[in-house]
């Protein structure tokens, strides 16, 4: 033990400090059995302190200091019913929630192990309000604050200490502030550990805010195995932060910088291999931007392809990334090697005045059509970040949006209409223009504020330029029925897997599992047993079609259908059944 330290030892549920007061820095460490609580120092009281002289040691005076470990809660609070939860498909493919919640395994492998820790993630389990603890602290994106603050009340009427961060605190903070006793701003790194060691000497600040972007490179390995990984669809790993680009409207460069962070290679390695070992089939890659750092991506995705000869392509990988991906054909081929079998792209607009507008010059470079060709063409899925309502747009938007999709053979987006995000260029120049909205809270986008159906379903904060709000809603709810509506999907879906190069999913060998032969039945199930004709029909035309044509891709028809139902099931219940839209956009409510 170093000079001018604490000495400790975990032995089972006991935490004990041994102090010399005598000298000081303190000095000395004296481990000792104390398994049972028959321990002859042990008084069978919480946080008790005990002094004793023991004789034969340096120090006159020792102080032992006794206490059980401080335990700590991690929550996620619940997500609402939003399109990227799909939670109406949870039962059908056998999950309770798509995507593990990674703040938490994160602040827990940051966590010494002096303290005790438990992680609850409400959206797979309930949270026991009267679990023992010593500090409850929670993460948050803004959609789910209010739960949030309802989860911190309820801790707080129970005595307890509360603490809050993640992205909503951060962007938020003097919303957050009221609602709890600790406030953390900016990525945990620094500051939980900050908070722990100022805890461990029975002391804290009101709020922790983090100076310096974190060094990824000493990133510790998130504790996974705390999680209920079977309870996911898809595992989660973040292998860098940052992005380089500067889209008026992003929060995310805000946060994390346009200064990539990168995590070392054999990091991410190992954190895809504890998933693996943890039977986790699918793993999503949270970067902001996978391809920020291009040359580092390469490498990355070298030795995920190495990694994947070695481990029979047991692990699907997904991603978001820039379109510039498609500039780049060694690019491309790695992601297919590598197994990628999905990504997400933010095209935002097929309008070129409103990428020039939003600063999204890297969709400028190329048309736009032809790059998500590309990608498709090596087998890769794109999912596409879709925006309305930029300064640039009048009504003929939506339709100009519904024909870029008939051509783009993306069968789902997450469409929204453009909202000005706290701490972004574009909040800035809002404020600045006097457009931002009195009715909506100007320095928060709450849960409460924004509808969660869609990113930003139907809500906005400022007055868009060359429309009414009545007519972007209007607008937007229309472009959302017609794209979701089962021909319009099945058609872009037909278009794509007919089109599109070998995939990921066809290199495996076909042995299924029984829980996936049982899955496989309850989907075929779901869309044959369907009042629904649109839908059953959509479904049984596919697959018969691509059982002749090309049997190897039914595993990507099985899951785009699947995903698809579930945002169909939210458009049908919020804005009308999908088949039903109006052939032109309508702009009378
Ligand atoms: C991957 C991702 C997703 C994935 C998966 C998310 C998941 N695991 O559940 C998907 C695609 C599903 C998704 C969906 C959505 N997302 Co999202 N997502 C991200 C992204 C790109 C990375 C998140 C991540 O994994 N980060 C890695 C972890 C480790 O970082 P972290 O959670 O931020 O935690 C760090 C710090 O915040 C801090 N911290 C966090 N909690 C706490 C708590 C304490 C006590 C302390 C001390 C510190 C601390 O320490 C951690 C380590 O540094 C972020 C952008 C970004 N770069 O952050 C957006 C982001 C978080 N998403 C956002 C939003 C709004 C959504 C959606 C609502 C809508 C949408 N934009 O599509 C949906 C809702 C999801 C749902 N379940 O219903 C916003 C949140 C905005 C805000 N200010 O709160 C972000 C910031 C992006 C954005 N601007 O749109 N998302
Ligand atoms: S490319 Fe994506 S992450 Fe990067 S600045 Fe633009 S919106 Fe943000």
């Amino acid at each position: 033990m170093a000079d001018g330290r604490i000495g400790e030892v975990d032995t089972g549920k006991r935490y004990y400090q041994y102090r010399c007061w005598r000298m000081c820095p303190l000095v000395d460490f004296f481990p000792m059995d104390v398994s049972n609580d028959r321990s002859p120092w042990y008084s069978g009281g919480r946080g008790e302190y005990w002094s004793r002289k023991r004789e034969g040691m340096s120090c006159h005076l020792l102080r032992k200091v006794l206490m059980s470990k401080k335990k700590i809660l991690l929550i996620n609070p619940a997500f609402p019913d939003s399109l990227w939860g799909f939670t109406r498909i949870h039962s059908l493919v056998g999950i309770q929630y798509g995507f593990l919640p990674l703040a938490l395994p994160t602040l827990a492998a940051l966590t010494p192990e002096q303290f005790e820790l438990q992680l609850i993630d409400e959206c797979v389990e309930p949270i026991d309000f009267d679990t023992p603890c010593d500090v409850v602290a929670l993460t948050a994106f803004n959609v789910q604050s209010s739960r949030a603050f309802e989860i911190l009340q309820a801790f707080k009427a129970r005595g307890r200490l509360t603490a809050l961060g993640g992205p909503f605190a951060t962007t938020s903070p003097e919303v957050c502030r009221p609602h709890t006793d600790i406030l953390f701003l900016g990525e945990g790194e620094s500051i939980w550990p900050e908070f722990l060691q100022d805890f461990a000497h029975g002391h804290f600040k009101n709020h922790y805010m983090a100076r310096e972007k974190a060094d990824l490179t000493q990133a510790p390995i998130p504790r996974f195995e705390l999680l209920n990984l079977p309870a996911y669809g898809s595992g989660c790993i973040q292998t860098s932060r940052g992005c380089p680009f500067a889209c008026e409207f992003c929060d995310i460069i805000m946060m994390d910088g346009r200064k990539m962070r990168l995590k070392p290679l054999e990091n991410v390695l190992t954190e895809v291999e504890v998933l693996r070992q943890n039977g986790v089939n699918s793993i999503f890659f949270t970067d902001a931007n996978f391809i920020g750092n291009r040359r580092r991506a390469k490498e990355l995705l070298f030795a995920l392809a190495e990694y994947g000869k070695k481990t029979d392509y047991e692990i699907n990988f997904s991603t978001e990334v820039s379109l510039d991906v498609a500039e780049d054909d060694e690019l491309l081929a790695l992601f297919q090697q590598a197994n990628f079998t999905l990504m997400y792209i933010g095209i935002e607009s097929p309008n070129v005045e409103s990428l020039k507008e939003t600063k999204k010059n890297q969709n400028l470079r190329f048309p736009i059509l032809e790059q998500i060709h590309k990608v498709q063409s090596y087998g890769i899925i794109v999912w596409a970040g879709m925006i309305v309502g930029f300064d640039h747009d009048t009504t003929k938007i939506f339709v100009l949006q519904e024909d870029f999709f008939k051509s783009s053979r993306i069968p789902i987006t997450s469409l929204g209409p453009l909202v000005a995000l706290p701490t972004t260029p574009l909040f800035a120049r809002m404020q600045q223009e006097g457009r931002l909205l009195a009715e909506a809270n100007l320095h928060a986008v709450t849960d409460k504020n924004l509808p969660v159906l869609h990113n930003n379903g139907g809500f906005t904060n400022f007055r868009p330029k060359h429309m009414t709000i009545n007519e972007l809603f209007t607008g937007y709810r229309w472009l959302m029925r017609k794209l979701y509506s089962y021909p319009e999907f099945a058609k872009r879906l037909q278009d794509l897997l007919e089109n599109m190069g070998p995939s990921g999913y066809e290199s495996k060998t076909f042995s299924p599992t029984f829980k996936e032969i049982h899955t496989l039945f309850k989907i075929m199930c779901h869309f044959t047993f369907t009042k629904n004709t649109y839908k059953r029909k959509a479904f049984w035309s596919l697959l018969c079609h691509f059982i002749r044509s090309r049997p190897t891709i039914l595993y990507a028809l099985f899951s785009q259908f699947v995903m698809h139902a579930h945002i169909y099931d939210m458009v049908l219940e919020n804005y009308g059944p999908p088949e039903e839209a109006v052939p032109d956009v309508p702009f009378h409510d």
